[in-house]
């Protein structure tokens, strides 16, 4: 028997213990397990099996490091068809999160219970693959189609309670699984109970799946694996035998498991966990977090504030005058709102959020208490060292103050107060309370405890965070800048920005960058260009068409036209007509003769420009690791999941490749398309981006 699962004999029934921390994973040790368990179990002459998890769950699905290696016996699958053919009664007993080839044991086993806490779903489609171990074949047959196809195709787990319901579990009882299971076991021993293998039951009702996989697609953005999973369901209601049905299965799911958009949701989760696991904090203590302050309560502030308050710290918003602090309560209990509308949060909560943890302030002395102060005021050097300054004043020793910056340099911020070790940025993303970004900025001298707060401070916030170093834009909106550059030089050379959102969009992007810039706000870029426009080289392409809509005060969504022109009411834009001419007002200016562009080339193009930008992000050190890039264009700027990010993108797509494509488009515009120096080493070396992950986590 393998050390992951424990064999007991209690009276009549064999108790198989998973003893596989932290999750349970199915791992070739437990399916080994399993497997002989069931044998001397049928072999010890037990007339029942219980199969239940040490420690906080029950198996949380198939190990997930085992993907892409190749598959050690006994499989996932042969495991269930055996379990599920025993002649013994098997039982599972369920807590914590049945997931994936957990819940796939479970349907296997012939009877389910589970504590009212237990949740239980199919998250494979979020990995880029089905379920692979009969989950498909076996969830309709006992939730029905359309049930068992939400739960496959959304991968969202359910409550005990709620799966009682829909039949796929047959008890739920408090206590400890291993108690509530035997006591099950007997139960269903002492009455008799027949065997009950859920292959043998019924194939469930047909719908019409052809319109539901278009539908899928489209709701996907090219995500495949909810529109295959969907397939594999179809199999089971029409092919010919449950076997034919598993066949089936098994060949959608190799499928999506040979498909490059399973490497990059597999990044994705593993690099999800990685990113806020910085091995300079092991071991280093953040420091107290109880009572924040947020100064400046516009759509950010008041976002922030939002989120601090939701995650149950006290906050002072402090504004300039009453007028302004109380409409940063207006906004604020807007939000909290919401958040009562989605039941997040109940109406005396909100009460109490509003009226008792949230305190409104106009003076500095105010903030005199708090264990860290976020700015989130106007994005103006002179006005952040006001703030710095006044904040030096009146703040506690050991407060962490953080700037809410975007592009500014936070050392020189710093340099305005006497402690700069205790100034850091946290670059949240709007709307603040949704946006899952947080761009942890760590200047010169910032204190690693400082670091550490900065990071339990998102954690609390539910927020993936991001160490980034100081430099223009830190991670995010510096490569935002190129990538944006490279659309705006397409549009010059005669693409337009409908087609290159169209293009983008089609690549997966939630938005295309034009659709972003109008959701941003115009005067955002306007603002940065100017600011960059004296030390700008001689030798930039600068366009000068996105100025000419701002000079015209269009900024996009908030004033109704920007690229797009926006309807009260209405969701999306349409194109905004003025927008040709000024354009080709610029390509005259700059006697440039148009030619076309397919949707093949913006996006090699585009995304050429983004691996360069953040392969100097990455060789610079202002991120880390290749997977903070990926993970800050995941959770802050729309990138597809299903392609990981844009330097797992790149390690699929070949470097060598991406880089003579950078040399070729240097040939007509080499100070905008210098390659990185870590990407010419990497190409040079034969090495990858992850390579880099593994050697530096
Ligand atoms: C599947 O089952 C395929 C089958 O249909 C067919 C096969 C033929 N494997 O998230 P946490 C690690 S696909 C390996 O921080 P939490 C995780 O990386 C699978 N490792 O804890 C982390 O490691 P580290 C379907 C796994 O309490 C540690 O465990 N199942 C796996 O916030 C703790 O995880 C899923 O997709 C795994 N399956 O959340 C479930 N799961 O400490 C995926 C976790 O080194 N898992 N780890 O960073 C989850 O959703 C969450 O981990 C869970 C716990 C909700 C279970």
């Amino acid at each position: 028997m393998s050390n992951a699962i424990k064999y007991e004999k209690i009276g009549d029934i064999a108790v198989l213990t998973a003893q596989n921390p932290p999750v349970n994973a199915l791992g070739v040790d437990v399916r080994k397990g399993l497997l002989a368990g069931i044998q001397q179990a049928e072999n010890d002459g037990a007339k029942a099996v219980l199969i239940y998890g040490d420690g906080r769950t029950y198996f949380a699905g198939a190990d997930i490091r085992e993907f892409g290696k190749p598959m050690l016996d006994p499989g996932l699958p042969d495991l269930c068809n055996r379990i599920e053919a025993s002649p013994l009664i098997v039982v599972s007993s369920m807590h914590g999160t049945a997931l994936g080839g957990g819940l796939e044991v479970a349907l296997s086993s012939h009877y389910r219970i589970a504590v009212p806490s237990a949740k239980m779903g199919l998250p494979e489609v979020h990995l880029g693959i089905l379920p692979g171990a009969g989950g498909t074949q076996r969830l309709p047959r006992v939730a029905g189609t359309e049930a068992a196809l939400d739960m496959i195709t959304s991968g969202r787990p359910i409550k005990a309670g709620e799966a009682l319901e829909k039949g796929i579990i047959d008890r739920v009882t408090e206590g400890e699984p291993r108690e509530i299971g035997l006591a099950y076991a007997q139960e269903l021993l002492d009455a008799g109970a027949a065997r009950r293998a859920v292959g043998d039951m019924p194939a469930p009702e047909a719908i019409d799946f052809d319109v539901r996989y278009e539908t899928l697609l489209k709701k996907g953005r090219g995500q495949l694996s909810p529109a295959t999973a969907m397939r594999a369901v179809q199999a089971a209601c029409e092919a010919d035998s449950f076997e034919a049905g598993i066949k089936r299965e098994r060949e959608l799911f190799m499928e999506l498991m040979n498909s490059d958009q399973r490497l990059g949701m597999v990044h994705a989760f593993f690099s999800e966990r990685a990113v806020s696991k910085l091995p300079e904090l092991k071991g280093v203590a953040p420091r107290a977090l109880a009572d924040i302050g947020v100064i400046g309560g516009g759509t950010m502030g008041a976002g922030i504030a939002t989120a601090a308050l939701l995650s149950g710290l006290s906050v002072t918003m402090l504004e300039m005058t009453d007028e302004a602090a109380t409409a940063a309560k207006d906004r604020i209990a807007g939000n909290l709102q919401g958040a009562v509308k989605r039941g997040k949060i109940s109406a005396d909560q909100f009460e109490a959020l509003t009226n008792q943890s949230l305190t409104l302030a106009t003076d500095y002395t105010s903030l005199a208490n708090a264990d860290l102060v976020v700015e989130a005021v106007f994005e103006e050097m002179s006005v952040k060292k006001i703030v710095f300054t006044q904040l030096d004043e009146v703040c506690k020793p050991g407060a962490v103050l953080a700037t809410n910056t975007s592009y500014l340099d936070v050392n020189e911020i710093a340099a305005c107060t006497k402690r700069p070790e205790d100034v850091i940025g946290l670059h949240f993303f709007s709307p603040a309370h949704v946006m899952k970004l947080l761009e942890v900025v760590v200047a010169d001298k910032t204190s690693i405890d400082v670091v550490a707060t900065g990071f339990a401070l998102g954690k609390m916030l539910n927020k993936i965070s991001v160490r980034a170093g100081v430099c223009d834009g830190f991670i995010g909106n510096r490569i935002l800048s190129t990538y944006r550059a490279c659309a705006d030089h397409m549009i010059l050379d005669g693409a337009s920005p409908y087609q290159i959102d169209k293009a983008l969009t089609g690549f997966g992007f939630a938005m295309g960058p034009f659709a972003v810039a109008d959701l941003a706000g115009l005067d955002i870029g306007w603002a940065s260009r100017k600011r960059l426009a004296p030390t700008r080289d001689a030798r930039e392409r600068v366009p000068s068409f996105p100025d000419k809509l701002c000079e015209d005060g269009h900024f996009g969504q908030k004033t109704g036209k920007g690229y797009y022109v926006y309807e009260a009411g209405k969701r999306g834009g349409t194109p905004n007509p003025d927008v040709p001419a000024l354009i080709e007002a610029n390509r005259a200016e700059l006697a440039i003769t148009p030619r076309d562009f397919t949707d093949a080339e913006i996006t090699r193009r585009y995304m050429c420009a983004m691996v360069n930008e953040a392969a100097k992000v990455v060789g610079e050190g202002i991120a880390q690791r290749p997977l903070d890039v990926d993970m800050t264009l995941l959770f802050g700027y729309g990138f597809p999941r299903y392609r990981g990010g844009p330097l797992k993108w790149a390690d699929i797509e070949g470097l060598d490749g991406i880089l003579a494509d950078i040399m070729a488009y240097a040939k007509e515009d080499d100070y905008f398309w210098q390659p990185a120096p870590l990407l010419q080493q990497l190409v040079a070396e034969g090495r990858t981006f992850d390579d880099l992950n593994r050697e530096n986590s």
